[in-house]
């Protein structure tokens, strides 16, 4: 049985994957992106120096790592390359080690126009989106108007294929919205700009991780967002456009399943969550406003104040079922360092029943209340602790509680934003 291992978030996103993909990446070779696109934002910390990656798998900065942008990811060229910079601009080389699937799709400006278009008429049920043009070219992609990495290397075919979408989207930006035409001759020269600066890095993804499999090289897949921001799975409409959970990380990635060994979830010890949509346990009042200060809690990619509030087992059990997870991290256990009490929502109430599911009319129904019970908090710092003879014995009540409640293991504990600090409890 192989190692190879997808990571992925059990709650509404920015449960500190990144963080936690950079530490697993001394074990592994390769690092795949399988969905999403430039709305991630994946903040590692190293020696208090923050890196925040977008469409790059987080792998990038140990040396001599392969990092794949796979065919399932949203790839903006203009992103990458403003990442690419940053990053080179911090002493972090990219050449051999960055490859793009020749199969991802392209992000063009007029996706980005579509999804402002699309959310400033949605009034108060605005999805709350990154506005990276992600929804309109997960769209595209399935309505088949779709361009890919690889056709920007043909270029009288990319001509043609543009004009016509761009076509398309000008009958809907001049009379939907009475805005003035996109020229495809600008955006077409832009794009094959682009094309020039990304072809070194451009491969057949496919090929090269199949022969990654047979040379027994080890894979670690970096999942974006999280699990109730699945497009199946999640609280939709609310949701991101791709297949968030681990079985997206085959087709995304161009292998079997058969290929994937390992399921890792990562949640925080609480929950956040960024944009609109159902939220049972958010907190509005100065417990919210404190989580979210002291964890920092604010968009890696926008900036946008993040919801906060309890964790709430019920999705997380739901995330750890539709994932296949086989074990856990928690993460910004230090974030509840000051609670006096701390709540774990077990159960939903509606019309005076209670559920321990996560239901498919969450966004439908807005009555859902949270069941809660109440443990008592450990007010101690563990943000130094490294060991798990440090852990306060509440704090091991809590990971207990959560462990039987969810029927997983928790192995590792992150207790600050740096690669240092991190608990193993296996
Ligand atoms: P989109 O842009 O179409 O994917 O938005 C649809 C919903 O998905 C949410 N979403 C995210 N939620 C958490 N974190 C994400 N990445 C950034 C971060 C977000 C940011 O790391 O903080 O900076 O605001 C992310 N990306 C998409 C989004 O909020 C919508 O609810
Ligand atoms: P991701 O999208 O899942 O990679 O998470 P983000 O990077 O968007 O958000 C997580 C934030 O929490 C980042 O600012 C991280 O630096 C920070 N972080 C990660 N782990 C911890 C932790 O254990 N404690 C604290 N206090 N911050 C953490
Ligand atoms: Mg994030």
């Amino acid at each position: 049985m192989g190692s190879n291992t997808c990571l992925v978030g059990l709650q509404w996103g920015d449960e500190g994957k990144g963080k936690i993909i950079d530490i697993l990446t001394e074990s592994f070779d390769i690092i795949v992106r399988y969905q999403g696109g430039s709305n991630a934002g994946h903040t590692i910390v190293i020696d208090g120096e923050k890196f925040v990656l977008h469409l790059i798998p987080s792998g990038i900065l140990r040396k001599n790592k392969s990092c794949i942008i796979g065919n399932g990811v949203v790839l903006d060229p203009l992103q990458l390359l403003q990442e690419i910079d940053e990053l080179r601009g911090k002493n972090i080389a990219i050449g051999g080690n960055l490859h793009i699937s020749e199969l991802a799709h392209l992000v063009f400006p007029y996706h980005k126009k579509l999804d402002e278009y699309s959310e400033g008429e949605k009034g108060g049920e605005k999805i709350g989106t990154t506005r990276r043009g992600i929804g309109p070219c997960y769209a595209d992609k399935m309505a088949r108007s779709g361009i890919r990495v690889s056709d920007l290397f043909c270029p009288e075919y990319f001509k043609q294929r543009l004009k016509q979408v761009v076509d398309e989207k000008n009958r809907i930006f001049v009379h939907l919205h009475g805005a003035d035409e996109l020229s495809w001759e600008a955006i077409y020269d832009e794009y094959l700009g682009y094309a020039e600066r990304i072809k070194p890095f451009v491969c057949q993804t496919i090929e090269f991780m199949d022969k990654a499999i047979k040379a027994k090289k080890r894979i670690l897949f970096e999942g974006a967002q999280g699990a109730l921001l699945d497009v199946d799975f999640g609280t939709y409409p609310f949701v991101t456009s791709s297949t968030v959970v681990a079985s997206g990380a085959a087709s995304g990635a161009g292998i079997s399943p058969r290929h994937i060994h390992k399921v890792l979830g990562v949640m925080k010890a609480y929950t956040t969550r960024v944009g609109n949509g159902p939220f049972p346990t958010e907190l509005t009042d100065k417990t919210g406003e404190h989580l979210r200060e002291k964890g920092g809690e604010y968009g890696a990619t926008t900036g946008r104040p993040r919801r906060c509030g309890w964790f709430d087992a019920v999705s997380a059990k739901h995330s750890i079922m539709v994932n296949g997870a086989d074990s856990v991290v928690m993460t910004k256990l230090d974030v509840l360092d000051n609670q006096k009490t701390i709540k774990i929502c077990v159960g939903y109430k509606i019309d005076g029943k209670e559920h321990k599911y996560f239901p498919a009319d969450l966004v439908a129904r807005k009555e859902y209340e949270p069941i809660y019970e109440e443990l008592p908090g450990w007010q101690e710092d563990t943000s130094k602790m490294r060991n798990v003879k440090d852990i306060p014995s509440r704090t091991s009540d809590y990971i207990k509680r959560l462990e039987k409640i969810l029927d997983v293991k928790i192995e590792m504990l992150s207790v600050g934003p740096d690669r240092g600090q991190i608990i193993n409890l296996v």
